[in-house]
């Protein structure tokens, strides 16, 4: 790898902790640019380092990466972490992408005026479209996919996690995920990130949201 990880994003969760979790479990070593005001985010903007105008981005092997995704797809390939060949990928992409639509609606909700509906309507769907799936597909294998860890499970767990911190006890009716659970936790490096200290963000706070409404001029 040329040079060290850099990752451009503000100092809370959002879109880069899913970025932030791979690279963990890829034990990936990265540093953090965080934008703390706006004129930060333009400078990177008029700079051109940023396709679309728009964070996360993040530096790796001399290039300058963004869409979430593609970030995500990028590490996956390159550590071993998305399947052993297209069918496995594609399983792995699908689980992975009803994950980060589950978790773009947690993280969002904090945004809006009325956060409780939205929460509401988060916890249903996570109870009766999301968790299903998961249970199902952990009945009997230890992993999501192919038999062995892959960045849908690191998505499966980090989204959780989150569940778990704003939905109390959500996963009892859940075995299978939570046994997942058990087991992701006891990962050297995941276990390291769990521990306070570590790059880990925590969860969004009033301050969080205020920060983010100035960096992006909402
Ligand atoms: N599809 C992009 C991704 O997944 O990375 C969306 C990125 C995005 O919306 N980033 C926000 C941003 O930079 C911050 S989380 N907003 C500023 C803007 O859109 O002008």
């Amino acid at each position: 790898m040329s040079g060290k990880v850099i990752l451009h994003y503000v100092n809370g969760r959002g879109r880069m902790e899913s970025i932030r979790w791979l690279l963990t479990v890829a034990e990936v070593e990265f540093d953090e640019m965080y934008l703390t005001t706006h004129e930060q985010l333009q400078k990177l903007i008029s700079d051109g380092e940023l396709m679309f105008q728009q964070v996360p981005m993040v530096e790796i092997d001399g290039m300058k990466l963004v869409q979430t995704k593609a970030i995500l797809k990028y590490i996956a390939e390159k550590y071993n972490l998305h399947g052993k060949d297209l069918k496995e990928r594609v399983m792995i992409d699908m689980y992975s992408e009803g994950l980060m639509d589950l978790m773009e609606m947690i993280m969002i909700a904090p945004f809006s005026q009325d956060p409780k509906p939205k929460l509401d309507n988060v916890q249903t769907k996570a109870k009766q479209r999301y968790l299903p799936v998961f249970e199902k597909a952990l009945t009997g294998p230890v992993h999501l996919v192919g038999g062995k860890i892959s960045c849908a499970d690191v998505l499966l767990l980090e989204c959780t996690l989150m569940l778990e911190e704003k939905f109390t006890g959500i996963l009892a009716d859940f075995p299978n995920i939570k046994a997942f659970q058990g087991r992701m936790i006891q990962i050297p490096a995941i276990n390291r990130f769990l521990q306070p200290g570590s790059k880990r963000k925590p969860p969004p706070d009033e301050n969080y949201v205020k920060m983010v409404m100035k960096v992006f001029n909402l």
